[in-house]
């Protein structure tokens, strides 16, 4: 390879490109710390006060001559850039990503197929529809886009935490965005699908069905980040040492299980904490609890049709069910550090589905190329210019030397005097890399066809997998689906919006078009028979009888003014031994005191709510009623089917909440011991008591169906 002949642009992220300027603190101190000790302006002069502007005399007027007060207020005036067009809400990490070498075989990607290599990376989560400020539990489909920052230059893998997409063709990409923003008029409503313009794009683009049944599930919303799925969605093509090819689906599998909050949780939360899902990725990452995924593969022969088991693999509205092609896992993601500055590293990254590396190539699904478009053309506008991947978190951790001169936000300072090739001038240098130096070059593929506006045959069926996906699913699941159709589309206010989609449920389920029906007050549609789906797919269902780890996992001891903290220390201690950790609820902040021992307290009765708590516990010695505001959270975590419990006296709180201590999910003792605890934990690591479920329902007035 040629050397590079510019400025290295993979140097770490926190060292200005220039080595001059705001690379942060030195001498051994506190990294995340201040630059340095003196206010300065932008062109480093020292400054002495930056509270009183220049003026005449101290009633003014203002001198023009303040270039300090010039320069704070200008700068101010532009610090703020065009948040993303979609998934404008966001928080991001970092981590590293291992490969185990089982990706060997299928392509020569370093950073896929050598065992043991460490790739650095930096994830963003966003949702999709809602803008910067909005709130993170919306029901919404979870962008999870990754940029490894690998040896052969940048792969981004941009996908989101629902395997399939509401279009076929990028060309409709304008059109469900504008149908899924707030509507045009009154900017209302925010973040969220449950609106007549949504549901109208739906029901009438008809291959968005698979999306919006998905949506409707519990994927629509997550518990965590950290206890999400992550898809490519596109079928790509793997390239071996051989040059042969496979197609594959990616698929992250994170270790803590996938969860989600209940509907009720979702909507407290957007409210009490609309910054849920950020809060909970900072603090598992601060607390070492570093979330991790598996990345899997499903390998598909790569044969003349993109075809498996007659399921196209170029349509994006199509999964393939994990019992047919099993996901194979080539290696683990961990995070590991929170950005240092959520502008510098979580709003600038900018990724992009052209950001490929030799070995993996993109098909023809013709969603998937139209985003290789896109995610250049919208840094321009958003980023400022083409030379964004010079700002520190995009620039690759490999030797650049591309050629490129000039434009706005120029960092490098290019030597040479050709920046062209061939040349003679530079002694030819930059020359083109070839297969055996690990250049880039396709894979050969035969194309030929009529140019036409159109999709092949098979992209017509919209609802064999909806109904798959729907049929899959556990009870309690596909309750939740009902309740969600039930509930969006009884926002809506278009009777024909609804009525239409009601014949699109009819052709997934009879009963679950007939309970959403009965929801809305609208009869069912006559005459339309549900498609006929394929065998049921288990790995489709996110409710699973086997616990799962509970790190990063929040108990809420709800503790009276005589709280037994012994007890409250030993419970401690086994969720710490889980990585789990508790935070003691008490009427007013401050510490908790009882002879020698200690408690701080975290959360008040004023300051916390349900859903912060994966589990909520009372201690022994609190005041037999509680406290109303306790008995709420007590009561919410019982309807959420989140452990609740008690010891010693706590139980007559759970009493005086209306809780039977004997219902499934409720853990008591007449001591805070390792009984207790480790009911807690197993309680925890099955996420909730969905056992629990009928009971609570039953206090409901179901519609008449
Ligand atoms: Fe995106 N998408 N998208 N998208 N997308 C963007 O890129 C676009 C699609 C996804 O955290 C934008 O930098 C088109 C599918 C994620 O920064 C934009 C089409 C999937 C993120 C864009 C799609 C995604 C984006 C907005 C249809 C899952 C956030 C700002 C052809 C596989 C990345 C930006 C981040 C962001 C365009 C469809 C995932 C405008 C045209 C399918 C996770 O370029």
């Amino acid at each position: 390879m040629p050397p590079a002949r510019q400025p290295d642009q993979s140097a770490p992220r926190t060292v200005s490109p220039t080595g001059v300027g705001y690379e942060g603190p030195k001498d051994g101190r506190d990294p995340r710390g201040q630059a340095g000790d003196t206010l300065t302006t932008p062109n480093g002069v020292r400054i002495p006060d930056s509270d009183h502007s220049l003026k005449a005399g101290p009633r003014g007027p203002v001198l023009l001559e303040d270039f300090h007060l010039r320069e704070k207020i200008m700068h101010f005036d532009h610090e703020r850039i065009p948040e993303r067009v979609v998934h404008a809400r966001g928080a991001g990490a970092h981590g590293v990503f291992t490969a185990n070498g089982a990706a060997a075989k299928v392509t020569r990607a370093a950073v896929l197929a050598e065992k043991g290599l460490q790739t650095p990376v930096f994830v963003r989560f966003s949702t999709v529809l809602g803008s910067r400020g909005s709130a993170d539990t919306v029901r919404d489909t979870r962008g999870f886009a990754t940029k490894f920052y690998t040896k052969e230059g940048t792969w981004d893998l941009v996908g989101n935490n629902i395997p399939v997409f509401f279009i076929q063709d990028a060309i409709k990409f304008p059109d469900i965005i504008h149908a899924g923003k707030p509507h045009p008029d009154r900017e209302i409503p925010q973040a969220q699908s449950a609106h007549d313009t949504f549901w109208d794009f739906v029901t009438l683009h008809t291959e968005a069905t698979h999306h919006t049944i998905w949506n409707m599930s519990d994927r629509g919303i997550p518990r965590s980040y950290r206890t999400m799925d992550g898809f490519g969605v596109h079928t790509f093509r793997l390239v071996n040492e051989k040059r042969q090819t496979v197609l594959v689906k990616f698929h992250w599998k994170p270790k803590l299980g996938v969860h989600s909050l209940t509907w009720e949780e979702a909507q407290i939360a957007a409210g009490v904490d609309p910054d849920f899902h950020r809060r909970d990725l900072y603090d598992a990452i601060e607390n070492g609890a570093f979330p991790e995924w598996d990345l899997g593969i499903q390998i598909l022969p790569d044969t003349p049709d993109e075809a498996f088991e007659g399921i196209d693999l170029l349509d994006p509205t199509k999964i393939v069910p994990e019992e047919s092609a099993p996901v194979q896992v080539i290696g683990t993601l961990v995070l590991n550090a929170n950005p240092t500055n959520f502008f510098a590293e979580t709003e600038q990254v900018a990724f992009h589905t052209g950001h490929l590396v030799p070995g993996i190539e993109g098909t023809n699904d013709p969603l998937l190329q139209g985003r290789n478009f896109s995610y250049l053309d919208t840094q321009l506008t958003r980023l400022g210019g083409p030379n964004f991947t010079q700002i520190p978190i995009n620039r690759p951790h490999a030797p650049v030397n591309d050629n490129t001169r000039d434009g706005f936000h120029q960092q490098a300072v290019h030597t040479g005097q050709a920046p062209y090739t061939p040349n003679s001038v530079d002694d030819g240098v930059p020359f083109p890399a070839n297969w055996a130096d690990g250049a880039y070059v396709n894979v050969p593929r035969h194309v030929e066809g009529d140019v036409v506006r159109a999709a092949p045959a098979s992209f017509d069926d919209h609802f064999s997998q909806p109904a798959l996906f729907y049929k899959s699913l556990t009870s309690v699941e596909q309750q939740h689906v009902i309740d969600a159709y039930t509930f969006e589309l009884g926002k809506c206010y278009e009777q024909g919006i609804k009525e239409r989609a009601l014949t699109v449920l009819a052709r997934i389920d009879e009963r679950l078009c007939a309970e959403v029906a009965a929801g809305l007050g609208l009869p069912v549609p006559k005459r339309i028979k549900p498609e006929k789906p394929r065998p049921e797919s288990p790995a489709l269902r996110q409710i699973r009888p086997t616990p799962f780890p509970i790190q990063g996992r929040i108990v809420g001891v709800v503790a009276g003014p005589g709280a037994d903290l012994d007890g409250i220390a030993a419970l401690r201690k086994a969720l710490e031994a889980e990585g789990a950790l508790l935070r003691v609820i008490a009427a007013h902040g401050g510490q908790l005191v009882k002879g020698r021992k200690v408690e701080i307290v975290e959360r008040t009765f004023a300051t916390g709510r349900s859903i912060e708590f994966d589990a909520i516990v009372v201690a022994d010695g609190a005041p037999k009623d509680g406290d109303f505001r306790a008995l709420v959270m007590l009561q919410e975590a019982f309807r959420h089917l989140k452990a609740v419990g008690a010891w010693g006296d706590g139980v007559d709180v759970l009493r005086a909440g209306g809780i039977d201590p004997g219902a499934p999910g409720v853990i008591t003792g007449r001591k805070s011991n390792a009984k207790l605890a480790g009911a807690v934990v197993a309680a925890l690591g099955l996420h909730r008591a969905w056992d629990r479920t009928p009971l609570v329902r039953a206090s409901m007035v179901p519609p008449t169906v």
